[in-house]
């Protein structure tokens, strides 16, 4: 495939409540949307890139510009490329695997639409439906978080995942557990906002029956992570730290990676999230799709994924209206009976809704192939 013109375009859209975590409150998602056109037809990638630098080093000013002055020059210096080879081409560049993953994305869309393929077919995904889960932000009252978890469970989604940090976990996980019943899958997310002094005090979450505590220290602690897993009976679960099928292998192997949160951005891609997968088929490691507030092309090629094997736990794959009262696709991914359906059309299997794109678009910027 030929690679002829890159758009990328910025869209601004509310959330529909704000969604605190421990690195800050959202209240707008600012995303980063790349068009690419080849010679044999389109595709779209969304950057989960956030606005600031505070989940991972990554943010979406900087991809915009790592992709428009270095990424699209050298993939369109190498001549016909496939979405196979856009990582190996851009190896040579340190980090930003978001900004990666979407240029990727871009052009696997495009592949796969031109094939006539699905991306869940492509990845060899043999679900139509997957378990859905929501994740659940930090509350000024625990009055108003059990509000909105009676919400997600009326919703009938098949498990909650709350958003903790210090002083808002025993307390808030015990009244969700009374609340929800014994029955239902319940996990944390700490977005690193433990030390390794609070083995002792997550200890405490071991009565809650939680399916796992996701990313309580740092990034960089494998060792703290794996000192807590011996030390806590509550599973524990790496999202921030897995940014390679490398950081996997050893995460796990050393012990710190009982279960492990697959996102596509923060692997660098859809591919190098198979082969995460992979090897925690091989390696017996549960695995589940992780989010980043996605818009309907995100969220579509995250159910592609989810659909393979492995996953065998519920994913951050929830209602678009969980975050956004209207979505930039024309069918909306909904829930129903707790599951989500596959989409099933070419590429990410998702129609977009130009109009209201070009209605929220607050920049474009279009690179033309030398
Ligand atoms: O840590 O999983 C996370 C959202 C933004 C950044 C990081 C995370 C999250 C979520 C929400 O928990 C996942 C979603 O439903 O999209
Ligand atoms: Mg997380």
């Amino acid at each position: 495939m030929h690679l002829q013109r890159l758009e990328l375009r910025r869209i601004e859209l509310d959330l529909v409540t704000p969604f605190r975590t421990s690195f800050g409150t959202q209240t707008r998602r600012d995303i980063l949307l790349l068009h690419v056109t080849t010679d044999e037809g389109e595709g779209w990638g969304e950057c989960v890139a956030m606005t600031e630098p505070v989940y991972s080093a990554e943010f979406v000013d900087a991809a915009a510009l790592v992709i428009a002055e270095h990424f699209w020059p050298t993939l369109t210096a190498g001549g016909a490329v496939s979405a196979a080879d856009v990582a190996t081409r851009l190896d040579p560049y340190a980090g930003h695997p978001m900004a990666k993953a979407a240029l990727e994305a871009a052009v696997l869309d495009a592949e796969l639409r031109a094939a006539g393929v699905n991306l869940h077919a492509y990845l060899g995904g043999r679900r139509d439906h997957i378990p859905s889960g929501v994740s659940v932000g930090i509350f000024d009252t625990l009055d108003e978080l059990l509000g909105q978890v009676q919400g997600y469970v009326d919703d009938g989604y098949a498990r909650i995942k709350l958003k903790i940090e210090p002083g808002w976990d025993v307390e808030p996980v015990r009244l969700v557990r009374e609340l929800i019943g014994p029955e239902m899958g319940l996990q944390v997310d700490a977005n690193t906002a433990y030390g390794r002094t609070d083995a002792d005090h997550l200890r405490r979450l071991d009565d809650y029956d939680l399916l796992l505590i996701e990313q309580p220290l740092p990034e960089e602690d494998i060792l703290g992570h794996a000192r807590l897993a011996a030390a806590i009976e509550t599973p524990v679960c790496l999202d921030e730290s897995i940014v390679s099928l490398q950081t996997a292998e050893d995460a796990i192997e050393l012990g710190a990676a009982e279960i492990i949160n697959i996102k596509p951005g923060r692997v660098g891609g859809y591919l190098e999230a198979r082969r995460i997968h992979d090897l925690c088929v091989d390696r017996d490691v549960p695995v589940w799709c992780g989010g980043m507030v996605e818009t309907g092309i995100g969220r579509a090629a995250n159910a592609a994924l989810a659909a393979l094997p492995g996953f065998t736990l519920p994913g951050d794959i929830s209602a678009a209206s969980r975050f956004y009262h209207r979505d930039i696709v024309t069918e909306p991914i909904t829930v129903h009976d707790g599951e989500v359906a596959v989409p099933e059309g070419p590429g990410m299997g998702f129609e977009l809704d130009h109009d209201f794109i070009d209605g929220i678009t607050t920049s474009t910027t279009t690179l033309d192939a030398p």
